[in-house]
Formats: C-alpha cells, sequence, structure tokens
C-alpha cells in the first residue's frame, strides 16, 4: 500500500513545532484513545526534554474503556500524567482543566522562587492532524478561538489561546511523522481519519479495516450490519454488509465504493461501538 505523506504540511508543522519549543513549559500531547501507539511520535520523548509532559487521550467517548484503563496505567507506571477524556464532555473538560491549572501552578510557583517573577506558564498542544487539538483547546477556554473540523489538516498555523492571566496554550498544526516502514501504523492512521481521504485507497482499507475489526470486534461488526457470521476475507464481508444494507449499484451488485467509504464514516463517527485497535 503506497501512503503519501504530504511532506510538505509535515515539514512546516515540524517547524513551527521546532521553533515554539523553546518558548514553552508543558507539552500537552493528544493521542487517539482508539489508536495511542500509532498515534504517538517517538521523537516526542527526546524533543520534550525537560518539559512538564502531559498526555490526553482524546476521543475515549469512542474508545474501549477497558483498554483506555491499560494505557492509562501505562503511562501513570512512567510517572506521565495522563487525562483520558472526550474533549465535547464539560465534566470531562473540568477535570483535564483542574489537573492542568495545578500543574502550571507548580511549575509558576518554581519559578517565581527561582527567579522572582511571576512567569506565564506555556503549554503546547501537540499531535496528529485531526485527532482533536483545536476543539480540546476550545473546551479549556470556554471560547471558539481555534478552527476545528472532522478532516486533517484543519489547523495550518499556531494560535496561542490565553486560558487564564498566567496560562496560554498554543495550538498547533497535526504532525505525523515519516516512519512509515510500519504498515499497520499507516492503516491506523487511516481508518481513524489522519491521514487525508483521497490519499489512500479507500476500499483496500475498508477490507484491511473489516479484517481486523472481524478479529477484535467480531460482535460490533455483526450487530451493527446484522451479519449471521463474518466472512474471512474483508473483502467479503464488505460485499455482505452492502448486501445488507442495499448498497448496490448497476445490475444490483454490491457498491463496494461507496460501502468502504460508509464503513469507515461509521468507524470515525463511533458508530461501531467503543473500540480501541491498540494495547501498550
Ligand atoms: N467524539 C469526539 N469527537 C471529538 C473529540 N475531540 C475532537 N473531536 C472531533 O474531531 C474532529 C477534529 O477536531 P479538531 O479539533 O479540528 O482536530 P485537530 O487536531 O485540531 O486537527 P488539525 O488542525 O487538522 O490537525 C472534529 O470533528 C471534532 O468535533 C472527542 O474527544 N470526542
Ligand atoms: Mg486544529
Amino acid at each position: 500500500m503506497n501512503i503519501n505523506w504530504y511532506p510538505g504540511h509535515m515539514a512546516r508543522a515540524k517547524r513551527i513545532i521546532k521553533e515554539n519549543l523553546r518558548l514553552v513549559d508543558m507539552v500537552i500531547e493528544l493521542l487517539d484513545a482508539r489508536i495511542p501507539a500509532s498515534s504517538t511520535n517517538p521523537d516526542f520523548q527526546t524533543l520534550f526534554q525537560n518539559k512538564i509532559r502531559v498526555i490526553v487521550l482524546n476521543k475515549s467517548d469512542y474508545a474501549d474503556p477497558h483498554k483506555t484503563e491499560t494505557w492509562k496505567d501505562n503511562y501513570e507506571k512512567q510517572g506521565i500524567p495522563v487525562l483520558p477524556i472526550n474533549s465535547l464532555n464539560q465534566k470531562d473538560i473540568r477535570q483535564a482543566k483542574k489537573v492542568l491549572y495545578d500543574l502550571a501552578d507548580k511549575k509558576q510557583k518554581e519559578i517565581k522562587q527561582r527567579r522572582g517573577i511571576n512567569k506565564t506558564i506555556r503549554a503546547m498542544v501537540a499531535g496528529i492532524p485531526n485527532v482533536g487539538k483545536s476543539t480540546f483547546i476550545n473546551s479549556i477556554s470556554g471560547r471558539l478561538k481555534a478552527k476545528t473540523g472532522d478532516r486533517p489538516g484543519v489547523t495550518r498555523d499556531k494560535q496561542w489561546v490565553k486560558i487564564s492571566p498566567f496560562f496560554e496554550l498554543l495550538d498547533t498544526p497535526g504532525l505525523l511523522w515519516p516512519k512509515l516502514s510500519e504498515e499497520h501504523i499507516g492503516l491506523h492512521l487511516a481508518y481513524t481519519g489522519s491521514i487525508k481521504e483521497e490519499i489512500m485507497q479507500q476500499e483496500e482499507i475498508a477490507f484491511r479495516f473489516l479484517e481486523e475489526i472481524a478479529k477484535l470486534y467480531p460482535r460490533h461488526l455483526m450487530d451493527r450490519y446484522q451479519l449471521k457470521e463474518l466472512n474471512k476475507r474483508g473483502y467479503e464481508i464488505l460485499q455482505d454488509i452492502s448486501i445488507n444494507r442495499g448498497w448496490l449499484g448497476p445490475g444490483g451488485m454490491p457498491d463496494l465504493t461507496r460501502a468502504a467509504k460508509q464503513v469507515l464514516d461509521e468507524f470515525q463517527s463511533g458508530l461501531l461501538g467503543r473500540i480501541t485497535l491498540e494495547l501498550p
């Protein structure tokens, strides 16, 4: 499978992150709770040395709650604060805000003691395209400052958003790093909508997606598409789904192009149920 990383965007996103890194005290790394491993960045650890690091497992309303718990334990064992949240949920946001404000407050007191100044604490919000960075910032700030959208590549430039007199968040464009030697990472990013759809072949992605879900969450698939049994091959499953749903083309043949788009859309909007594709 051929994945194009639109390198122009990524080079720019990387530059923005690097240039602003020296201005920030904290990095809030948003991961997609359905694919925490594929949505993390192996370079972040070294890049973000000396910064307070917080992990947000975003879109956890779409993820499998048991696996989210496992991921939470995994990061907590490494001493990293982790917040599993739905950025569109007020209660989750209130809890996240409290943790972030406490960390900022602690840092500010530390600087005050050392240098005698009331420094504004700045946090960079980083993560892959479409993971919810701008939504998270808007919810935390209670204002619609940052532009959001249900496709990758919405934020093109950096943007500072003040969330208290001494605390600011930096919105950044989504960043994917070209480490796609591993095909499954690219596929997982495509399933969740972090890679632009035109770039990947949707039918092929849907076949692979269905094969994976058939192994991990067969009941979710069978319930959603009223399948009595699951075929082994992805294209067979997609055919069965097309027929059950009446997604047919000329001559009553299954319209796989339409079905592929539909199934991936339904997964991306949580209609297949709560699914997590990866474990630590
Ligand atoms: N269900 C759910 N949807 C979310 C959550 N967070 C964000 N979204 C949705 O995900 C989509 C992407 O959100 P954005 O905030 O634009 O994502 P972004 O990371 O800023 O994306 P780029 O700027 O393109 O890198 C939007 O449709 C949001 O409404 C969440 O926690 N749960
Ligand atoms: Mg954005």
